[in-house]
Parts: structure tokens; C-alpha cells; sequence
């Protein structure tokens, strides 16, 4: 006789049958404001692929929490992907909460724990989501480690982390006020259509190929998810891709993930200032 042995992990919080993902995210919230000592975050910031020195230039760090202590926040599936929590208060006074613990779509833990990260920013207070990831590259100009700003998207996960009849309209997704900022801070910022696939797996040739008729100009695993839940959270949304390869069949050569983890070092001091720079301008008023 065989024995199925249940897991013996304790089930995850927003995977409770009728638990209510807000009311969670109100948890974390609460929980960041007792241990950093800050009582609300006015910008929130997740740092992907090659953005993660940017937490060291925006200001000065209060609090680094591991997201494991928070509820709802998973291990990170990825070593480089920090699982942080960083309170930072910013120049003129007001504070940014640095996420460096992104639960990916292709992790499979569903949707919810994607965007709970997003969703507690929002519980902290934060009306400004900086959402950033690195990328494939589909424009031909484009060299690994430049910094593009995202337009606009197309979600191919066809899934979203609305549940029921909500809708939200995405026609203004990516602020254009706030890419307005970005662009007076750096005038040579491209901007590009960002697609998510599911991943984990990079795009064949021929996908990249159909991104790019149907708009795209970066591809990647993220971001898209967590726009539609911060704008559903009524935040308002900059998004940045780090160009850490040319997309599959664009560039000649086969991808790597160790290219990309060099292509965001090398990249890291510029774009970590820039990111750094918009920061403060959109948080003294910009
Ligand atoms: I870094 O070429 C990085 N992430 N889907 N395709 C997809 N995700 C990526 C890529 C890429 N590079």
C-alpha cells in the first residue's frame, strides 16, 4: 500500500478558500509601518533585473526588512533577486518603499501573490508604483544596457489579477505625466510597448517575431500583472525596462542568463542615477 503524504507546509494566506487579498495586503501594511517605524510610504518602487542599485542613490535607508517576515510575501524563486524590504526616506522628506522580492507568474503560485507586493504598497499609502524589470530588446537600435521607458503593454499571460466583474480601464496605464517627468529628467529615453509572456522559458524567433507585429518592442516575464493591479489600487504607474539582450533572433548568438546578469552590472550605475534622479523629481512635486 502506497501512503500520500499531504504537504507539511502550512497554506499560504492568499490561498485561504474566501480570504480576501486587500485585507491581507492591509495586514502587510500595518506590519511594514510597526517594524520600520514609518507610518506611510508615499512612492514604491520594484526593482528588477539591474535596477537594484538604485535603492542606495534616492535616499537615506530607515529600515531593510527580509519580505518573508511580511505575510502574504513568498521566498524568492531566483538568487540576484533580493527578498527585501527597504524603507528609505527621500530628500524632501516623504518615503519610498524599495521592493526587491518579486514572485514571478511563472513561479505558479497564481496571480494573487504576484501583485501582493503591489497591493501593500498601495495599503502603505504609495499613490506612485515604479514598477522596473530587465527586458529583451526588439528594436534593432537597441543595445544590451539601455534603459527604455514602457508606453505602453500587451499581457500574453491571458490571465489578470482582477477578480469577478472588475473593470478598470487601462487607457492611461503607464502615466504619460509621469513618463513626461522621466523624459525631463533624460531627454534620449526611449519608450517601448513591453510584452509579457509567461516564460520561464525565452521566446522562440518566431514569437519575437509576432511581438513585434503586434506592437511590442521589449519582451519579458513581468510587470504587466502588477500595473493592472496598481492602477486598480489607484496608483498611479512608470514602468522601466533595462534592454539586457536583444530578443531571441534579433540578436545572432543564443541568450544566456549569465548575459544577462552581466549586461545589467554594466548598466547598473547609469541607470540606477537616472532611476534615482526621476525619483526625486517625482517625489518634490514633479
Ligand atoms: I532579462 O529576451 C530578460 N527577460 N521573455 N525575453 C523574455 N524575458 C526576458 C528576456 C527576453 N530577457
Amino acid at each position: 500500500m502506497t501512503t500520500i503524504v499531504p504537504p507539511s507546509h502550512d497554506i499560504h494566506p492568499l490561498d485561504v478558500p474566501g480570504s480576501d487579498p486587500f485585507e491581507i495586503a492591509r495586514q502587510a501594511a500595518a506590519q511594514i509601518a510597526e517594524k520600520t517605524g514609518v507610518e506611510r510610504h508615499d512612492i514604491a518602487l520594484t526593482l528588477g533585473s539591474g535596477w537594484a542599485k538604485a535603492a542606495d542613490l534616492i535616499g537615506e535607508t530607515v529600515a531593510t526588512l527580509p519580505a518573508t517576515e511580511i505575510i502574504g510575501f513568498s521566498k524568492p524563486a531566483l538568487e540576484g533577486h533580493v527578498g527585501t524590504l527597504r524603507s528609505i526616506a527621500l530628500p524632501g522628506g516623504k518615503h519610498a518603499l524599495v521592493i526587491g522580492a518579486r514572485t514571478h507568474y511563472y513561479e505558479d503560485h497564481g496571480v494573487r501573490r504576484v501583485v501582493h507586493s503591489v497591493r501593500t504598497a498601495a495599503a502603505t499609502g504609495a499613490k506612485t508604483m515604479i514598477l522596473t524589470n530587465g527586458a529583451g530588446g526588439i528594436r534593432e537600435t537597441w543595445k544590451p544596457g539601455q534603459p527604455v521607458l514602457i508606453s505602453d503593454h500587451i499581457n500574453l499571460t491571458a490571465d489578470s489579477p482582477l477578480e469577478g466583474a472588475t473593470f478598470i480601464d487601462l487607457t492611461d496605464l503607464y502615466s504619460a505625466r509621469l513618463r513626461g517627468v522621466a523624459q525631463a529628467v533624460e531627454p534620449s529615453l526611449d519608450e517601448g510597448v513591453y510584452v509579457q509572456f509567461r516564460g520561464p522559458h525565452y521566446e522562440t524567433p518566431a514569437e519575437v517575431q509576432m511581438a513585434k507585429s503586434i506592437g511590442g518592442h521589449i519582451v519579458g516575464m513581468s510587470t504587466t500583472l502588477e500595473a493592472i493591479a496598481a492602477r486598480e489600487a489607484g496608483m498611479e504607474v512608470l514602468g522601466f525596462s533595462l534592454v539586457t539582450n536583444l530578443a531571441a533572433g534579433i540578436q545572432k548568438t543564443p541568450l544566456s542568463h549569465e548575459e544577462v546578469i552581466e549586461a545589467g552590472r554594466t548598466a547598473e550605475p547609469v541607470i540606477s542615477s537616472l532611476l534615482a534622479r526621476v525619483v526625486t523629481e517625482i517625489s518634490q512635486g514633479g
